[in-house]
């Protein structure tokens, strides 16, 4: 709703403030209630949450009247974590003047809001019995206060609302404020076209929406509620990353532009880690959006759990503490409270551009889901909630609205029209748009048309050579870098063999020169955890940077390598969310070694290989996993390879794992160039990245294409053809060097999924169809890709046996012994040459 001037751009009214803190005495009591009050606050509108009697506010007065009469109100702040002076003081000065005037207009709105919000959920309750909706009522006031926040988002220069929210009044929210309309939403209950799902698809309450919502102002803001799993609070880094790819493709002003807005619920903010993750790099450069306003739609139950088996907090939003940012706790049944808060917390988040968080407590009318009976576990409560009246009742009392009632009932019967016509719906209904750069892009099964060439001329990779490797005059270089440098130079000229490291700059430099964003994050990523990535060059002298792919060629793309925070699931899910804004940009994240990535396992499972499946929306999202058995123990072995076979289906992934550099090269040139956004989890080496085996001669990066299959023209009609992945190959061929071995071929498979079978069938085929197929892999039986693979060569093996070689069933990936380890390791490579059928 309209505010006075003042309080948005109030140099001002700070000055006011100033002058009336000079009553030491005044001060002194309201610094009591500023840091206090909120636990003496009428916050809960059961009254469950008891006021926290507080020695420090025992204080009587004039003054303590007045600081109790806003700060122990139905409005509870919590900020004495903020860091900042001024920022605290802000919000004190906006307290303690007097809120604007909500007008008669503006009151109309609110209660029309609330009457909507809770009649919907009834009608769906009468005509869908039976059926989950996780309803709204108890906290409905989240309608009013989004239509607050994006009436003084859209003032302050808000086009877009990026939104994350979970099950809780999330139909209620598609209906109110992505502005869907309701024939769309009851046809999802209808369930009208079921063959067209089958096995594949997602509930009604998972899938996202676009619409445009018409602010009290007049303004238009896009909306943008992001499609989401059960999984509680997952969604939190891909709205995020989302919200960033949104901003990073406008440039200036798309901090303003677009607004990110997660609503969680308090169980899930107090418990999921994630949300932590999430938010603790909402300030770093690579990650920031300029700040996410958080709404936790606090009914103090999760499921069946109440408030005080939750956390260890007074309240759930207790975790945000950590960060330097403001939260607002209010009741929910003041809506006027909670309207003054959305706008507080916008204008916050505009002001000064980080986090916000608004508790909005209030109850849940019914059950968790609808068909769950609550009075089993929380009988007391619940006598309580069923003699409470709806919101918009208490609201139409306070504001003296007499014909709330016949408003009512003439909005349910718009309703129950509206269902009656959602009948008649064959087909379901989509409730989103996609935007228009998502027209150039493609998903569904890899077809052979999708292929372009991915090698570059000898005279460019020597010109991006020479950007690469070089540094403003005057650059103190560290005397190993510019070592690694004056090695680049020969590589990329063709005088000694291009590393992997090389080999990937060179398919980020020539990939950001011709005009495709290259966005990497992972923990330690700009040197690379081990020592062969190099991205930024640091001045030894005064640790300025310089970085080379951002100077290859003028009006380049941007190539942004960033160090993430310490956090798999957050920083995965924030890429993953950045690719699905960003279809034209290669979006990489870098595990740290390839045995972390099962900490961000929901995020692989929800979205990146079933997001396609279930919401028909692409990514390309790339996941560097470095993997190998090397004696580094279970921990720095694996990157768990038969996970993602195991999720490989209908092409929804690619999985690979390039033997040598110039394969990894083709491989992420790949990826941007075609047009078939599909997610590619990319096995990469370790102790192979400089090893002179995996190397590759310059001409390897004119050549047209990545190979989903390395042939062996080493070896003719071979006896035994030995089928492997990665750095298990090399060592093979090292194997049969030295036992002069001439009748087994080593074929490296690249790619593993998807299954490349024309390639493997072709190239057994030259061998002849005698002999033994052998599946050779590093990792234990239980795991690696050997269950996947023994049907598939079985299938194209003709009349020779098919064997495998691997480690014994463990239940753990790799030895903690490297003396173990060799031994191990010295067995397979004897087994591979040896076994029999
Ligand atoms: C990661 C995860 N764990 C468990 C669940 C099962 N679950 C669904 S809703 C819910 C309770 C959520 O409580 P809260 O976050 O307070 O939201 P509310 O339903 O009260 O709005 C639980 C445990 C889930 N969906 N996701
Ligand atoms: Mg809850």
């Amino acid at each position: 709703m309209p505010t006075p001037k003042s309080k948005v751009s109030n140099g001002g009214a700070i000055s006011a403030f100033v002058e009336t803190s000079v009553n030491p005495e005044r001060e002194q009591v309201f610094n009591a209630f500023r840091q206090w009050g909120y636990l003496e606050g009428d916050l809960d509108p059961l009254g469950f949450l008891r006021p926290r009697p507080t020695p420090e506010l025992q204080i009587e007065g004039e003054y303590a009247r007045e600081a109790r009469a806003i700060y122990s109100s139905t409005i509870g702040l919590e900020i004495n974590h903020i860091y900042n002076p001024e920022r605290r003081r802000w919000i004190y000065e906006q307290m303690e003047s007097p809120d604007s005037e909500v007008t008669e207009k503006a009151q109309a709105r609110i209660l029309d809001l609330l009457i909507r919000a809770d009649i919907f959920e009834q009608v769906m309750q009468q005509r869908y019995l039976g059926s989950k909706r996780f309803s709204l009522e108890g906290v409905t006031a989240l309608i009013p206060l989004v239509d607050e926040l994006l009436d003084t988002g859209s003032r302050l220069g808000a086009t877009e609302l990026v939104m994350g929210m979970s099950h809780r009044g999330r139909l209620n929210v598609i209906a109110h404020v992505a502005k869907r309309s309701p024939e769309e939403i009851f046809a999802g209950f209808e369930d009208v076209d079921p063959r067209s799902v089958l096995g594949s698809g997602d509930v009604k309450y998972h899938m996202g929406a676009t619409g445009e919502y018409t602010t009290y102002s007049g303004n238009k803001v896009h909306i943008h509620l992001v499609s989401n799993p059960s999984h509680l609070e997952a969604v939190d880094p891909v709205t995020v990353g989302r919200t960033r790819a949104k901003q990073d493709r406008t440039g200036e002003g798309g901090r303003e532009k677009y607004l990110p807005l997660l609503v969680h619920g308090d169980a899930a903010f107090a418990g999921q880690g994630i949300l932590a993750e999430t938010m603790n790099y909402a300030d770093l450069p690579g990650y920031t959006v300029g700040g996410t306003i958080h709404v936790v739609v606090n009914n103090l139950l999760g499921f069946t759990t109440s408030y005080v088996e939750e956390h260890s907090t007074r309240f759930a939003a207790c975790i945000a503490r950590r960060q330097s940012i403001p939260i607002f706790h209010v009741n929910g049944e003041d809506v006027d409270a909670v309207v003054r808060v959305a706008r507080l917390a916008t204008e916050y988040r505009y002001r000064f551009g980080t986090d916000v968080v608004i508790d909005l407590i209030g109850y849940r009318r019914h059950g968790h889901s609808e068909v769950d009976d609550p009075t089993i576990t929380q009988p007391l409560l619940y006598k309580k909630i069923k003699e409470h009246p709806p919101l918009w009742e208490i609201y139409a009392d306070d504001i003296g609205a007499t014909d709330a009632q016949a408003q009512a009932a003439a909005i349910k019967a718009e309703f129950e029209s509206s269902q009656k016509d959602a009948g008649k719906i064959t087909k379901k209904p989509l409730m989103r748009d996609l935007p228009n750069y998502w027209d150039q892009y493609y998903g569904g099964l890899h077809k052979q048309e999708f292929e372009v060439e991915t090698g570059i001329s000898i005279e460019e990779l020597s010109e991006l050579t020479s950007h690469l490797t070089t540094y403003p005059a005057g650059f103190h270089i560290h005397p190993k870098v510019k070592k690694l440098l004056e090695q680049r130079a020969e590589m990329g000229t063709g005088k000694r063999p291009v590393d992997y490291g090389m080999a990937e700059a060179l398919a980020f430099a020539s990939l950001a020169k011709a005009g495709i964003p290259v966005r990497l994050s992972g923990q330690d990523s700009r040197r690379g955890t081990f020592n062969q990535r190099h991205s930024v060059l640091i001045d030894i002298e005064n640790e300025n940077e310089y970085v080379p792919l951002e100077n290859i060629a003028p009006g380049q793309a941007r190539c942004g390598i960033h160090n993430s925070t310490l956090s798999e699931p957050g920083v995965l899910g924030f890429e993953y969310g950045y690719s699905r804004d960003y279809p034209e940009a290669l979006v990489l994240w870098e595990a740290q070694f390839g045995d972390f990535v099962n900490v961000a396992q929901a995020i692989i499972d929800q979205f990146i290989s079933a997001g396609e499946a279930k919401w028909n929306l692409l990514s390309g999202v790339v996941m560097l996993l470095p993997h190998g058995y090397e004696g580094q123990g279970p921990e720095h072995s694996s990157a768990r390879i038969e996970r993602f076979i195991q999720l490989a289906a209908k092409h929804n992934i690619q999985i690979a794992q390039p033997s040598n550099a110039a394969q990894y090269f083709h491989l992420l040139r790949r990826q941007a160039l075609r047009h078939w956004r599909k997610p590619l989890v990319v096995f990469t080496p370790k102790s192979m990245l400089r090893h002179a085996d995996a190397s590759s001669p310059i001409a390897d990066f004119t050549r047209a294409n990545f190979q989903n299959v390395i042939p062996d023209n080493e070896v003719e009609q071979a006896d035994r053809i030995l089928v492997c992945t990665g750095k298990i190959g090399h060592e093979l061929q090292a194997e049969r060097k030295k036992r002069k071995d001439t009748s087994t071929a080593i074929v490296f498979l690249e790619q593993l999924y998807p299954f490349p079978e024309k390639e493997l069938v072709a190239e057994f085929a030259r061998h002849g169809d005698k002999g033994e197929i052998v599946w050779v892999q590093e990792e234990p039986a239980n795991m690696g890709a050997l269950f996947n693979m023994l049907p598939r060569l079985q299938r194209i093996a003709g009349n020779r046996h098919v064997l495998s070689v691997k480690r014994s069933s463990s239940a753990s990936p790799a030895t903690g012994s490297a003396k173990a380890h060799e031994v191990e390791q010295k067995t397979l490579l004897t087994l591979a040459f040896t076994t029999k059928g």
